[in-house]
């Protein structure tokens, strides 16, 4: 008899109507094995299931709800401004104080351009990129995972790994042609290819920590290396900051690594919970897009004010708030007892974490690029999966996703994690 009962009865119904019965592959729990879990509510730091169960939420909508679910001041402002109306077609003043948000934070964007996913933002910034070098090439990473980008769905990670279709059907051979692969953390591969086609690349895009292969920082040698050879190329560096952005840092990771990307992409906590994704960087780059220059890009809702409102009290909130020190050390504090957990009950693992992120890797070895990554023991995630659900602890549903924290993560609901984990890998 399930636990799940009215989750079983909805992932049926499901089933029928949509692929898979999910929205998103991430949400499928294909590597895990069993049927997702469909939610009722969320209120702050936890989840509350159909059939009545509470978890503490580690996937936190892939990383957008850091400041938790149904933020009293999220609610509200989304309430204030649909009394409004919900969308107009024209521009709003809560358009430019998000920009102006997004702008304040990061020094490297000088303009920005709303839109509605964190996939329309980096496939945009890659016609961007394009355009104003008049080059072909993009070189992305393997693992690394930049929406449902056609140029891009070549050797992806997250849900796309997960699922075994790193590059998908579907992507022509001459889309994919353009598009050059090498491993994570690879300098020296990163040198050739620049020696050998520097002159025809339009762009680097690089997750500079990577969540999509769980949690994998960029080496300070990899990442210098990319700002060095574009810039001696000619060619754009694009930091893909979907899901660091306003999370490792309030200015995202190129605030933790101090490097200056050429554009920057943005999206999750940007939005509050609501659909938005962006793309920015100097005036001089940006100014290629129409209607000011001739790269095209547009969005029947980008920078709508629903999205805009929850957007703007979120990060509000983060910069009068500043909870980026207590996530760091609440992060730490998450790590260092799964380790202390796993070396108990002799269960060989890596955790990886920066502020706000973290994964458990079932690996022997440390995790640095997708090769390491693709050789854990994803079985053995699964078990610790389910283990861990059933003691009331929602983790994302792949080996190859990043655990969130919200700022409501406090001390006493990370050990209570931490006592479950030791539970959950007793046996493993
Ligand atoms: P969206 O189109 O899903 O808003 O953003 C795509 C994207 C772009 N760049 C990075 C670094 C990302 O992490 C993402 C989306 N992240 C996944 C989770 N790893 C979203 C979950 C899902 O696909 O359902």
């Amino acid at each position: 008899m399930s636990a799940w009962p009215r989750s079983q009865e909805l992932f049926r119904r499901a089933q029928r109507v949509t692929p898979g019965g999910v929205n998103s592959p991430a949400r499928a729990f294909g590597a895990v094995g069993g049927h997702p879990l469909f939610i009722a509510r969320g209120e702050g730091p936890f989840l509350y299931d159909v059939d009545g169960h509470r978890y503490l939420d580690y996937v936190l909508s892939w990383g957008p709800m850091i400041l938790g679910h149904a933020h009293p001041e999220v609610l509200e402002a989304i309430r204030e401004a649909a009394s409004r109306g919900t969308s107009y077609g024209a521009p709003t003043e809560a358009e430019i104080t998000l920009a102006e948000l997004i702008i304040e934070a990061f020094p490297s964007i000088e303009k920005v351009r709303l839109v509605n996913s964190g996939t329309e933002a980096t496939l945009s910034a890659l016609r961007l990129a394009r355009g104003y070098t008049g080059r072909d090439k993009i070189v992305k990473f393997a693992g690394n995972y930049h929406g449902h980008v056609d140029s891009l769905l070549v050797a992806a990670g997250s849900s796309a790994a997960t699922l075994g279709v790193p590059t998908s059907p579907g992507v022509t051979a001459g889309t994919a042609q353009d598009t050059i692969v090498l491993p994570y953390n690879d300098t020296a591969a990163v040198e050739e290819v620049f020696r050998t086609q520097g002159e025809e690349i339009a762009a680097v895009i690089v997750e500079p920590i990577a969540g999509n292969m769980g949690c994998v920082p960029g080496s300070a040698e990899f990442l210098r290396t990319l700002r060095e050879k574009t810039r001696e190329y000619g060619a754009l560096l694009i930091f893909d900051e979907v899901m660091t952005g306003f999370r490792v840092a309030y200015g995202g990771a190129q605030e933790l690594l101090g490097i200056r990307p050429d554009l920057t992409t943005l999206g999750k906590i940007i939005g509050g919970g609501l659909p938005v994704g962006a793309y920015g960087g100097p005036a001089a780059i940006m100014d290629h897009i129409l209607p000011v220059g001739k790269v095209f890009q547009a969005g029947t809702l980008s920078g709508n004010p629903l999205a805009t409102a929850a957007g703007i009290t979120t990060l509000r909130i983060l910069r009068e708030t500043n909870p980026y020190p207590q996530l760091a050390a609440r992060t730490q504090q998450l790590a260092e007892g799964l380790l202390q957990a796993a070396a108990s009950a002799c269960v060989p693992c890596q955790v990886a974490f920066v502020p706000g992120m973290l994964t458990i890797f079932f690996s022997e070895r440390p995790v640095t690029d997708w090769e390491t990554a693709a050789a854990c023991d994803t079985k053995r995630f699964a078990q610790f999966f389910w283990r861990m659900m059933e003691r009331g602890i929602y983790l994302p549903c792949s080996q190859y996703e990043a655990m969130f924290l919200s700022v409501l993560h406090s001390e006493e609901l990370i050990e209570q994690t931490i006592a479950a984990a030791r539970l959950a890998l007793a046996g493993l």
